[in-house]
């Protein structure tokens, strides 16, 4: 099997695993994992915030960030096609008791005009606007980067209107390597940021949320709540220690292999996408000539899988299990299927 369904699926490296056999430990709930604090100390140093906090997913991370960040009753501004909105199960509304306020971004990028026409005015009617949602680089986009630009003028506006902005930067190394725009330099125009370490990293679990020191201490309190304070945790942040120093400039590889990809898929028939538009890892096309659980499911058949993104596109993510022999199979295996 040639599997492209996501950059998830990735498996620790034998290195990786030496480092996690390695690890000193500790009870990280009584913040004495030592593996734990250096993990948390290299991720604030990363990110140029002034603490950072492990956890065990991504969604855990967003969910964390916004239940610190707001109160219920108020509303989130978000990206139309977020991870936050579309795949956390409307955790922000169940946990949070916060309003999602959708808003329609151009490749994933939310512009700072219409950012500060959906604030809220003061008004009993309405509810407080208390937070601002912000993903980068963009999944259902794509795999886009939002360009720096725009997340400094939506900065701009935030601190404006004296709002605070969150980041889902699950795969913001991806989007850092490839636009050489330093993590630091993307974090500096967010409160807070969470990134992921079991994506293209390669890590088995964790990710981490960064933030002023107040937060991140604040968000402790819920991390512990949603049940993710984790005793000998240090088996989990040496992997993420050993991906912070060993994996970030793989990544490079990724985002050859989907170009590789994108431009083999461009000179088919049967498929409508634009090439130019892949940033990084994923590939999203639109079939035209076949349904896509159709075209997903004879691609599966024949070895090779994908996942199908509601409610018409197929997305392919490259990552370090299919080197480019695998994709070159990949897109002979597609060229053959559309034929
Ligand atoms: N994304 C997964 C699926 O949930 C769709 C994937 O295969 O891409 N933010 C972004 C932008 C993400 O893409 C993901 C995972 C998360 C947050 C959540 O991370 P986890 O899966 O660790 O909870």
């Amino acid at each position: 099997m040639i599997d492209l369904r996501s950059d998830t699926i990735t498996l620790p490296t034998a290195g990786m695993r030496q480092a996690i056999n390695d690890a000193a430990l500790g009870d990280d709930v009584y913040g004495e994992d030592p593996t734990v604090n250096r993990l948390e100390e290299l991720a604030a140093a990363l990110t140029g915030k002034e603490a950072a906090m492990l956890v065990p997913s991504g969604t855990m991370g967003n969910q964390v960030s916004i239940l610190t960040h707001t109160v219920p009753g108020t509303e989130v501004i978000m990206e139309a096609d977020s991870h936050i909105y579309y795949y956390e199960a409307a955790a922000a509304s169940v946990f949070a008791g916060i309003q999602p306020r959708p808003l329609e971004g151009n490749r994933g990028s939310i512009p700072a005009g219409l950012v500060e026409w959906a604030i809220r005015a003061d008004d009993i009617h309405l509810p407080p606007t208390s937070l601002i949602c912000l993903e980068n680089t963009h999944n259902r986009a794509g795999g886009t980067i939002v360009p720096l630009e725009d997340m400094e003028a939506i900065a701009e506006v935030a601190a404006r209107r004296d709002l605070p902005v969150h980041l889902d930067g699950a795969r913001i190394f991806n989007a850092s390597v490839a636009s050489g725009v330093a993590v630091k330099d993307y974090c500096s125009s967010v409160t807070s940021v969470q990134f992921c370490l079991s994506k293209g990293l390669g890590a088995p679990v964790g990710s981490i949320v960064a933030g002023p020191k107040a937060f991140i201490q604040a968000a402790r309190r819920w991390r512990k709540r949603l049940g993710g304070g984790m005793r000998q945790a240090g088996i989990i942040a040496a992997a993420g220690i050993y991906a912070l120093e060993n994996m970030v400039e793989r990544l490079a590889e990724d985002h050859e292999n989907a170009r590789y990809l994108a431009d083999g898929l461009a000179a088919l028939r049967g498929i409508d996408f634009n090439p130019a538009e892949v940033d990084t890892n994923i590939v999203i096309v639109k079939p035209t000539g076949m349904g896509v659980q159709e075209l997903g499911a004879e691609l599966q058949k024949r070895g090779v899988l994908t996942v199908v993104i509601e409610p018409d596109r197929l997305r392919f993510t490259t990552n370090k299990e299919a080197d480019r022999t695998a994709v070159e199979k990949a897109l002979q295996v597609i060229r053959d299927v559309l034929r």
